[in-house]
């Protein structure tokens, strides 16, 4: 557009005359429908118009139409200053004898974009309403220390020990309810989940919502994210979602402050520019925040445009540079080009066009744009905030491109600080930082209270607990405790989702259940319940689906259970998240069963995975067609052997690999029990498999032993002189070694006991917790781990072996009390049969035995020639290539 010449300017102004009489007389939207009209016709009559999504580097609310906000500005902007400079002074202090690290650059851009928000727009959960979620942009974290700090929410002690918790009392580094569980809500400092999240959060809101379970009348989540973090694909990723779902509750404050860890974001280019065309593409509200008060007169002067084509024309890389030098630079460098702006601001002092402020700084810009973003209807609103990094660091900092990481600031700095922000601090103590409190009689406190007491109260304090469910007793699930019966199979998969079925028909907990799934339902047998329980969809089913005649219909619906997320493990994750701390963030406790491919889960998305344990989390992950030479023909980016291991990286996660319908049901049912009648914060992981195989009926009083994850299968008495030797399995796997449990009797007359093992990550939490207690307690009487006492008394040596990698069994073996072989499918996977997988990884009956033998040949108890008869008995190649290099 700007690069086409102007042939006729004098039609030009012609135009512009029109258009003008029509903004004037008609108004704005009158304009627009015209200029669509216009546009529409020039394309039908064969124009080529490139789709423009950018509209001019301007704020997008003009000054006329701005909202005032009706705070007392001269103490808000006072209260803004102790913040400021509290958020600054305890990051100076926690890093004046420790090296604990924090960030001062990032909360002086976005103080004013947090404040507004806490004096005007944030509601607590009260009678009257049901609470905003805020999203705080990670390492902003002391800033909003700050603000709580001043509202007699934290103590100076409290704010000492930023970054210093180890013994208990300190305060996190960033958002994190692990950590301090009172107070934060939402982890987002890993850069790309908070909006991720967010947007997902409000879905799970609507759906709420639309299913009648919570009241979310008026209620808004709100996301804080740097500029940086649009580039992490997480942050963009979805945000088409939130226009197709008309999430009008949802609002994103970008801050753009023009730079991230190491420099520019985009020193070239215009990041503002390009997220207006990213979100506005996407069908978003934009609400671009560029220009500051300072700059309206200016503005109302620039009848030519020339001082916003100065504004287009230079790069984001300059924006930062001006702002790092002074007033006399700005004239020079961003007025100089054109004489006539020049003049504009010959009759103004340097110090005047230093003022010149950025939209993100100006109090009342900030105002219009949120007031104007809770308004808006039917379109998810994103606010694109121009500020400077470092804003009032001067020289440690300000607009440098190291200022990201400053945590020193000299005398000189923190003078300039203070009296940029009008602060009384004299002068032989402000070296010492000394934190700024207000007296409780004081204007500012009390009109901090005032304004929070309006809004429902201190904003950062997140709830614990929601009301205890009614969990049934594992009767309830008796017809998965028994045998299925001769010939008829089935796998672990089905019985999860008979369980499912039983779940939603439960009068307590049904409707609490929210079955998550990412177009996969068909692989696990699930489709049954589209029409069961309906497919969520904000607007019900406009369309007759392709098979309304079945029984199993594909039905949407408006109050559909089931949340089908289309091909995206991320953001079901970020469902299932949202629902899985529903007890928090909404005062009812949901029950979410997110099943996926269990390749693409904790692999895939680990890091939401993690921040799930951090957010204390309460759901069920199934890891479906899990196992590495189970999930036979679909190769090696689908064939799982490591999620377990991931899945124990994460502590509250409570893992099993059940091999048995009813140790599927005992997990669940001791699940749900923990974490919605107990509460506890822990989220289970759960493989299941869709191999079939007939199910037996549960051996008395395995519950124990399932839930601490190993009992005793069978048994069989050793005749004398006959070996003895422990077997142990899990999953698909345990099936082959009750096979190999055979073959050891009755060809080499090796007696085997057989032990489940639904879960080796839980036998090694206990037995490493035992370990530790008898360390500390080396005088008292030793406990002994549920391994320990499982083996006491029983002849080994003792054999293991899983679908997963050889690590997954082979973390119990401190434990194990003699000879403890491992049998694993390390390496990458491969399609075949499962048959020929399981000797491929040599995990089969064969190999099983084989390994028995061998330990047994070292113990002493078989000789070594009849090891390697069995090899040569079952064909088994000894000079085969070693699978994990395969
Ligand atoms: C996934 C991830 N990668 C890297 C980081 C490290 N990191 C923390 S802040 C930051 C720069 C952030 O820049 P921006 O988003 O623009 O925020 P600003 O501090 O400028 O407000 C980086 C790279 C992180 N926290 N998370
Ligand atoms: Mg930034």
């Amino acid at each position: 557009m700007e690069s086409l010449p102007d042939i006729d300017p004098q039609e030009t102004q012609e135009w512009l005359e029109a258009l003008e009489s029509v903004l004037l007389n008609e108004g704005a939207e009158r304009a627009h429908f015209l200029l669509e009209k216009m546009v529409e016709k020039a394309r039908r009559s064969g124009a080529y118009l490139p789709y423009s999504a950018n509209t001019a580097y301007i704020n997008t609310i003009p000054t006329g139409k701005e909202e005032r906000s009706p705070g007392n500005h001269a103490i808000e902007q006072r209260i803004r200053a102790y913040v400021r400079w509290n958020a600054m002074a305890m990051v100076l202090r926690a890093n004046k004898d420790t090296n604990v690290g924090g960030h001062i650059a990032s909360f002086a851009s976005a103080a004013t974009l947090y404040d507004v928000g806490y004096n005007h727009f944030w509601h607590n959960t009260s009678d009257e309403h049901g609470g905003d979620l805020v999203y705080t942009q990670g390492h902003s974290a002391p800033g909003i220390y700050a603000y709580a700090f001043l509202l007699g929410k934290l103590t100076e002690e409290q704010l000492d020990k930023f970054r210093q918790e180890a013994d208990g009392k300190g305060l996190s580094s960033y958002p994190h309810p692990w950590l301090m569980p009172d107070f934060w809500q939402f982890p987002t400092v890993s850069m790309g989940l908070g909006p991720l999240m967010a947007i997902y959060q409000a879905r799970f809101m609507k759906y709420l919502g639309s299913r009648g379970l919570v009241n979310t009348e008026g209620r808004k989540i709100w996301a804080f994210m740097g500029d940086g973090e649009m580039d992490e694909p997480e942050s963009l990723g979805a945000i088409s979602l939130a226009p197709r779902e008309k999430l009008d509750n949802l609002i994103f404050v970008i801050n753009c402050n023009l730079q991230r860890l190491d420099g520019p974001v985009r020193g070239n280019g215009k990041i503002i520019q390009e997220l207006e065309s990213d979100f506005r593409g996407a069908g978003w509200n934009v609400i671009k925040v560029i220009w500051g008060s300072y700059w309206d007169p200016l503005l109302a002067k620039d009848t030519k445009g020339l001082l916003q084509q100065r504004m287009m024309e230079c790069v984001d890389g300059e924006y930062q540079t001006i702002k790092s030098k002074d007033g006399a630079y700005v004239r020079k460098h961003f007025f100089g080009k054109y004489p006539e702006l020049l003049e504009m601001v010959a009759n103004m002092s340097d110090d005047d066009i230093w003022r010149l402020n950025r939209g993100g700084h100006d109090p009342h810009k900030v105002y219009a744009a949120y007031a104007s973003a809770v308004k808006h209807k039917g379109q998810p609103t994103v606010i694109l905030a121009k500020t400077i990094k470092g804003y009032g660091m001067g020289e440690a900092g300000e607009a440098q491109n190291i200022t990201h990481q400053q945590k020193k600031m000299g005398t000189t700095s923190l003078k300039a600080f203070r009296n940029r922000f009008g602060l009384e601090i004299p002068d032989d103590i402000i070296d010492d930082v000394p934190y700024l409190t207000l007296a409780e009689d004081s204007p500012e406190y009390l009109y901090m209270q005032q304004q929070r007491e309006a809004l429902g109260g201190f904003f950062h304090c997140r709830k614990k607990k929601a009301e205890a469910l009614k969990v049934p007793e594992l009767p309830a699930f008796e017809s998965l405790l028994k045998a299925s019966g001769e010939g008829r199979e089935s796998s672990t998969t089905m019985a999860f989702v008979r369980i499912l079925n039983i779940l939603v028909k439960d009068k307590v907990l049904g409707k609490h259940v929210v079955p998550i799934v990412a177009d996969e339902s068909r692989t696990f047998g699930m489709e049954g319940m589209f029409r069961q329980l309906g497919i969520w969809s904000s607007v019900g089913q406009l369309y007759t689906p392709q098979d309304a005649e079945q029984l199993m219909y594909y039905k949407e619906d408006k109050s559909g259970q089931i949340l089908q997320e289309g091909i995206n493990e991320a953001g079901a994750m970020s469902s299932w998240i949202a629902a899985a701390t529903s007890y928090s963030t909404h005062g009812v406790q949901m029950i979410p069963f997110f099943i996926f491919y269990s390749m693409f889960g904790f692999q895939r998305i680990g890091d939401l995975a993690w921040a799930a344990g951090d957010m204390r989390c309460r759901g069920f992950l199934l890891g479906g067609t899990a196992g590495r030479t189970t999930l036979n023909g679909e190769g090696l980016q689908h064939e799982d052997g490591h999620s377990h291991i991931v899945a124990s990286t994460i502590p509250n996660c409570v893992s099993y690999d059940p091999t048995y319908a009813y140790e599927l049901a005992v997990i669940v049912q001791d699940g749900l029990r923990r974490m919605y009648q107990e509460q506890e914060d822990i989220y289970y992981y759960i493989t299941v498999m869709n191999e079939n195989y007939s199910q037996p009926e549960m051996p008395k009083g395995a519950e124990q032993g399932i839930l601490k994850g190993m009992y005793l299968f069978s048994e069989r008495r050793k005749k004398s002189n006959e070996p003895h030797v422990q077997l142990l399995g899990s999953g698909t796997i345990l099936r082959e070694v009750i096979a190999a449990a055979e073959i050891l009797k009755k060809e080499f007359k090796v007696n085997a006991d057989i032990w489940s093992v639904p879960s080796f990550n839980e036998l090694r939490r206990e037995a490493l917790s035992v370990a530790r207690w008898n360390m500390l307690h080396p005088t008292k009487k030793a406990k002994s781990s549920h391994v320990e006492n499982c083996f006491k008394g029983r002849e080994g040596p003792f054999v293991a072996a899983t679908d997963y990698m050889k690590i997954y069994a082979d973390q119990i073996r401190e434990f194990v009390p003699g000879l403890y072989r491992v049998l694993g499918t390390d390496g990458f996977g491969r399609s075949d049969t499962r048959e020929k997988l399981r000797s491929f990884f040599e995990v089969d009956r064969y190999y099983i035995t084989v390994a028995v033998l061998k330990v047994l040949a070292e113990e002493g108890k078989v000789t070594t020639k009849q090891v390697a008869q069995a090899i040569d008995k079952f064909g088994l190649d000894p000079d085969k290539a070693d699978p994990v290099t395969l």
